[in-house]
C-alpha cells in the first residue's frame, strides 16, 4: 500500500458512446494474475507438506503465521473457552446461520430423477454428498466467520461426513473465537490451524493428523489460489476445487433514481476488501451534477473508513462507465460478468431477464451487497475475474455429485439391443456388440 496522500479518492471515467472497441475491451479486463509465477513459488511448499507431513506443516506455520504449534488440528468438542464471543455477535451469527441454512437446505437434491427412455429402459440419476471436504477460511487483514458460514452450511446440509475447516492461526496459536463458533454450528469434524499453500497441501494429501479431503473450497490470496490449482492437477492428490478465485468485484448500474450516498457506500464496501478489488459504476444517463455528487460521496465516505489506505488504492484502479441506456449498461455488465451486480435503477426487477452473466444480483435501492455477504441467505463465494460466464457460485450442489443408473427389462433389451449392436459394429467394438447379442440370443431360445 503506497503512502497516504490528500488527493481526492476518485475513479477513472469513460463514456461508452465515445470509446473505441479496443478501449471498451480494455475496460472489461481484470488485472492479470501471474499464475505461472505463483505456481512455481508454491510448489516447494506443497511438496514439503506432501513429503514431510505435519513436521513441514508446523515449520511453515511457525514461519508464516508466527504461531508455534504442537499439533495443527483441533477436533470437536471444541472448548467453550475457544468460542467466547459477545452476545450480539453470537445472535447475529445465529440469525445469519438460520437464513443461509434455509436457502441452502432448499437446494439439496434429494429426489432421484427417473425417466423411461424406451419401454423397459429406465435411466435414473441421484445425488450423494462428497464425503470429505476442506473449507478454507482466509485470515489476514480481516477475520471472516461469514466465509466459514458460507462454506460450512452447504457442506452440512449436503451431508458431507468429514468437514475440515482450515484457517491460519493467530500468533498465540489460537483461531478467532467467531470462526470456532461457526465451526461448531456447521458441525466441522476438524479445524486445521494452518493457512496459505501449506494448508491447501495438507487438505489435498492429508498428513499424520490432517484428514485428506476430496474437494477444497474457499477464497484465498494468490498463494492459496495457486496451491489449489496445483493440487487439482496432481492425479496423486485426486482432489477437486470449487472454482478459480480472484480479487472480489462489484458492478453497480445506477440511473437517475439512484441515491448518491447509497451508490458510494456500495462501491466502497467491495473496495475495502483489498487493494486489487474491482469496483465499477455503470452510470446510465446521469447528469454531470448527479455523477459529481456520487464522486463526492465516494471521497467523503472513503476518507472516514478505517481501511482508507486500501480503498484509496482499489478506487484509483476502478472505473465509471457512462452509458446512454439501461440496455447499453446491462450489455456492458454482461460482457464484464461481475461477481456482484447491483441494480440501483428504476424498475430494477424488470431488468433481470436481460442479465446473462453475474455471480449474484442485488435488486433495488434497499438491497446492499453487504446483506448477501453476511446474512440474507445467498452464498458469498462467487465467481470473479469474468468466470461468471461459465461458473456458478458455491451452492449446496457444489457439495454433492450425481450418480446415474439404469435398469433394463427383457422387453427393453429386445427393443434397444439391436440399436446398440449396430452402433458397436459401426465403431468396430465387437465385444460391446456381443454383450447385447448374447442376451438377445438367450431370450430367443427361452421357452
Ligand atoms: N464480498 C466478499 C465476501 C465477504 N464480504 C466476506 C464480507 N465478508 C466476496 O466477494
Ligand atoms: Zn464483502
Amino acid at each position: 500500500i503506497p503512502p497516504p496522500t490528500d488527493a481526492p479518492i476518485r475513479m477513472r471515467s469513460s463514456d461508452l458512446s465515445s470509446i473505441s472497441k479496443d478501449e471498451r475491451a480494455q475496460l472489461l479486463k481484470r488485472p492479470v494474475l501471474k499464475s505461472d509465477e505463483m505456481i512455481a513459488k508454491v510448489k516447494p511448499i506443497v511438496e514439503a507438506v506432501r513429503t514431510r507431513g505435519d513436521t513441514a506443516l508446523l515449520e511453515l506455520t511457525a514461519k508464516f503465521d508466527k504461531a508455534p504449534l504442537s499439533t495443527p488440528i483441533l477436533r470437536p468438542p471444541f472448548s467453550a473457552q475457544s468460542m467466547v464471543i459477545p452476545d450480539d455477535v453470537r445472535n447475529a451469527i445465529d440469525i445469519a446461520y438460520s437464513n443461509i441454512r434455509k436457502f441452502h437446505a432448499a437446494q439439496v437434491d434429494s429426489a432421484p430423477l427417473a425417466i423411461e427412455t424406451t419401454p423397459g429402459v429406465v435411466c435414473s440419476r441421484f445425488a450423494r454428498p462428497i464425503a470429505r471436504v476442506g473449507l478454507y477460511v482466509p485470515g489476514g487483514t480481516a477475520i471472516l466467520p461469514s466465509t466459514a458460514l458460507m462454506l460450512g452450511i452447504p457442506a452440512q446440509v449436503a451431508g458431507c461426513k468429514e468437514i475440515v475447516l482450515a484457517t491460519p492461526p493467530r500468533p498465540d496459536g489460537s483461531v478467532s473465537p467467531e470462526v470456532m463458533y461457526v465451526a461448531k454450528l456447521v458441525g466441522a469434524s476438524a479445524v486445521l490451524k494452518a493457512g496459505g499453500a501449506q494448508a491447501v497441501a495438507a487438505l489435498a494429501y492429508g498428513t499424520e493428523t490432517v484428514p485428506k479431503v476430496d474437494k477444497i473450497f474457499g477464497p484465498g490470496n494468490q498463494w492459496v489460489t495457486a496451491a489449489k490449482m496445483l493440487v487439482q492437477n496432481d492425479t496423486d492428490a485426486l482432489v477437486s476445487i470449487d472454482m478459480p478465485a480472484g480479487p472480489s468485484e462489484v458492478l453497480v448500474i445506477a440511473d437517475r433514481t439512484a441515491n448518491p450516498a447509497f451508490v458510494a457506500a456500495d462501491l466502497l464496501s467491495q473496495a475495502e476488501h483489498g487493494v486489487d478489488s474491482q469496483v465499477v459504476l455503470v452510470a446510465v444517463n446521469l447528469t454531470s451534477e448527479h455523477l459529481a455528487s456520487i464522486e463526492l460521496e465516494v471521497d467523503k465516505q472513503a476518507n472516514a473508513l478505517s481501511r482508507v489506505d486500501i480503498v484509496r488504492e482499489s478506487i484509483r484502479k476502478s472505473i465509471i462507465v457512462k452509458a446512454s441506456s439501461v440496455d447499453e449498461g446491462v450489455q456492458f455488465s454482461n460482457d464484464y460478468a461481475p461477481e456482484h451486480l447491483i441494480l440501483h435503477i428504476e424498475k430494477a426487477k424488470e431488468i433481470i431477464p436481460a442479465i446473462t452473466n453475474a455471480g449474484s444480483v442485488f435488486v433495488g435501492p434497499f438491497t446492499p451487497e453487504s446483506c448477501g455477504d453476511y446474512a440474507s441467505g445467498t452464498n458469498h463465494t462467487l465467481p470473479t475475474n469474468g468466470y461468471a460466464r461459465q461458473f456458478s457460485g458455491v451452492n449446496t450442489q457444489s457439495f454433492q455429485k450425481h450418480i446415474t443408473s439404469q435398469e433394463i427389462s427383457e422387453a427393453g433389451l429386445k427393443e434397444l439391443g439391436p440399436v446398440v449392436a449396430t452402433l458397436a459394429d459401426c465403431e468396430g467394438l465387437q465385444a460391446h456388440a456381443n454383450a447385447v447379442r448374447i442376451r438377445l440370443k438367450a431370450l430367443e431360445t427361452q421357452p
